[in-house]
């Protein structure tokens, strides 16, 4: 059975709905921090469990309950989240790690925490930013993912937890708003750009970021966790992206479906600045040689469709 964290988020909403579909709903207990208005189908739709990670003994207490041997562990302060609060980020992203691989240690599950290109920072190489390079990220959010990533390999060569995980670009969904990161803006354009045909964006033009739409994402979870385990040569975690782009060109990529749109600027300095220290573009070459990755949506694609479906969500 496979236990969710985070399960009314961004991606957690998203994926908790296509793992009842493949796995079956009883098969995929879906779990958040609290219950949030807008997700009643979800929730009605399988098991489902109020659990705050840094509740140890409640993270056992659902984990025998449900002989679950999988949590996918999405629970997380984001990055810009993560600079307002981040003695918060630290406690539920690393204290809640922590209790999440006790537990899998203990219980014998796998274990799938995401990391981010948050884990790179301003000495990295910003161009391909290799699978294996410098990550001295000046975010603490960025802080939290690189001792995430040490922390799941440390229970894999010590306790032989099964953790695996990928470096996760921007997000760009339709279903469930992102929670604070520094992407955001690449999602807020699409409403924007249907509700008013105009976006302000506090990403600066020329700044490239690498993002993937939400369809790739889910399947870069599951194709993972269902790679051979003998086949990784590295776990947490895999760069991963699909596209890279800065919001001139995503704005670009808007206007050729609606011409009249525009974009204009009020740049934030404190995103603008995390989104300065992380890389122009990833190489994702160990991915798609070690399990497969292969995404599907580029720029335009994504765009297309994320109108289509928001149209249609904002009754438009
Ligand atoms: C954020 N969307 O902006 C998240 C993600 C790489 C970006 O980590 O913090």
């Amino acid at each position: 059975k496979i236990l969710i964290t985070g399960a009314l988020g961004q991606i957690g909403s998203e994926l908790t709905t296509e793992l009842r579909k493949i796995y079956g709903a009883n098969n995929v207990i879906a779990s958040s921090r609290r219950v949030k208005e807008g997700h009643e189908k979800l929730i009605e739709s399988g098991p489902f469990e109020i659990l705050n990670i840094n509740d140890a003994k409640g993270i056992s207490e659902v984990v025998r309950k449900h002989d679950v041997n999988t949590i996918i562990n999405l629970a997380a302060i984001l990055s810009a989240v993560g600079e307002q609060h981040p003695e918060q980020c630290w406690d539920i992203n690393m204290n809640g790690l922590y209790n999440i691989l006790e537990v899998a240690r203990e219980e014998s599950c796998m274990v799938y925490t995401p990391s981010s290109i948050a884990a790179f920072g301003p000495s990295t190489p910003k161009d391909k930013t290799p699978q294996d390079t410098i990550q001295r990220p000046n975010t603490m959010y960025g802080v939290t993912k690189v001792a995430g990533e040490l922390l799941c390999d440390y229970y894999y060569k010590k306790f032989g937890v099964d953790t695996r995980g990928v470096r996760f670009p921007g997000l760009i969904s339709y279903e469930t708003l992102p929670g604070g990161g520094t992407t955001d803006y690449a999602v807020h354009i699409y409403y924007d750009a249907l509700k008013n045909k105009r976006y302000t964006s506090f990403i600066d033009k020329g700044t490239k970021m690498d993002m993937m739409y939400m369809p790739d994402a889910l399947d870069a979870i599951i194709q993972l966790m269902e790679a051979d385990s003998s086949k990784l040569i590295h776990r947490n975690a895999f760069n991963v992206s699909a596209m890279s782009f800065d919001p001139e060109e995503i704005a670009a990529s808007i206007k050729k479906v609606i011409p009249e749109f525009e974009i204009d600027y009020e740049v934030d300095p404190v995103r603008q600045s995390i989104a300065d220290s992380w890389p122009n573009s990833l190489d994702d070459t160990a991915a798609r040689e070690e399990w497969g990755w292969n995404p599907k949506y580029d720029l335009d694609s994504m765009t297309k469709d994320m109108l289509e479906k928001l149209k249609i969500k904002l009754g438009l």
